[in-house]
């Protein structure tokens, strides 16, 4: 990607915020999509997150990919591995180790909405995997799939149950989006966070230290630095709420008083009722009977299904 690219991506992605931010901050209930946590900060403090001792689902899917990851290069041969919503593909190089020794794998690329994020692990990668073509890709795998090069076949991976943070519309959506533009016997490889105990949910999403809470409060900071807003962020508090009735997390910010919120670049001005909040985030968790169906519905095939030790997160391989 040249520079030119990168900046009229850059105008987009302002574009964009702003779209998202006249259509969630003026509906009722409030909302934010999920996807502008992710600043050089947000990006940061959601790597503290999956540290944290509440926080399960990175160990339990790393506990996963540790044990399957030579049968998943056994039985895929992949020549590439797509990552979608990559981070630091901290727990991708597992993948990467176990690709390479049994000698397919020719590229990787990574995928995520974070320029930052992005542009760090694709250096930490090239730097520790010299022989492997790597070509990060700036954008919204919910938009720019057709984007994606390498040869097949691929092995597209969408881990850390980020497929959670989609509405149920949106999630068959996107996987008919993905098997869409995979070719037969290509494949995907999916990380689901699963259905268990509220308690062990909500902690969670709402950590003793309070990490996730700066996470959730970021994305204020974000539309204050990208919309000229005047939010303050210590005037919203961290909810996070299991909704046992459609299985997912909900993460909120809840206005402490009444208030008002200026935003100049969104041409908005936002009221706020004392304990209104905004919607941040959705974490969408599964059953396995449910992922099966869901990837059926989209036209592939489960080849296998594998979960940690104590149950707590599921990975599937899927062929199209
Ligand atoms: C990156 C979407 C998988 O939903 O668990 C972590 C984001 N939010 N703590 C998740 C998140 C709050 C995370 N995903």
């Amino acid at each position: 990607m040249t520079e030119a690219d990168l900046e009229s991506h850059r105008r987009d992605v302002t574009a964009e915020l702003r779209a998202d931010v006249r259509e969630g901050l003026t509906a009722d209930p409030k909302w934010l999509p999920p996807k502008w946590f992710y600043d050089a900060e947000g990006s940061r403090l959601f790597e503290k997150i999956t540290a944290l001792p509440e926080y399960y689902p990175t160990r339990s899917e790393r506990e996963v990919l540790a044990d399957r990851s030579g049968e998943i290069a056994e039985r895929t041969g992949a020549h590439t591995l797509v990552e979608l919503g990559s981070g630091s593909s901290e727990k991708t190089r597992l993948l990467l180790d176990a690709l390479t020794a049994h000698g397919t794998l020719e590229s990787f690329v990574p995928m995520d909405v974070s320029e930052s994020a992005l542009a760090e692990a694709a250096a930490a990668i090239t730097a520790d995997y010299p022989k492997l073509e790597v070509r990060g890709v700036v954008g919204d795998f919910t938009q720019h799939l057709q984007l994606l090069p390498g040869t097949a076949p691929r092995v597209v991976a969408f881990l850390g149950g980020t497929i959670g943070n989609f509405l149920p519309g949106e999630r068959a959506e996107f996987l008919r989006s993905v098997r869409d533009v995979l070719g037969e016997g290509e494949w995907l490889l999916l990380g689901t966070d699963l259905v268990k105990e509220r308690e062990t949910l909500e902690r969670a999403y709402d950590d003793a230290a309070g990490v996730t809470a700066a996470f959730n409060r970021n994305v204020l900071r974000v539309i204050n630095a990208e919309l000229g807003a005047d939010f303050d962020p210590d005037e919203f508090d961290h909810v996070a709420h299991w909704d046992a009735e459609h299985e997912w997390i909900e993460m909120r910010l809840r206005a402490r008083s009444r208030t008002q919120v200026r935003i100049p670049g969104a041409d908005l001005i936002v009221p706020f009722a004392e304990g209104e909040h905004i919607r941040t985030e959705v974490s969408a968790k599964f059953r396995p009977g449910g992922v099966e169906a869901e990837l059926n519905a989209a036209g592939f095939a489960l080849e296998q299904w594998w979960t940690d030790s104590q149950q707590r997160f599921g990975v599937s391989l899927a062929r199209s």
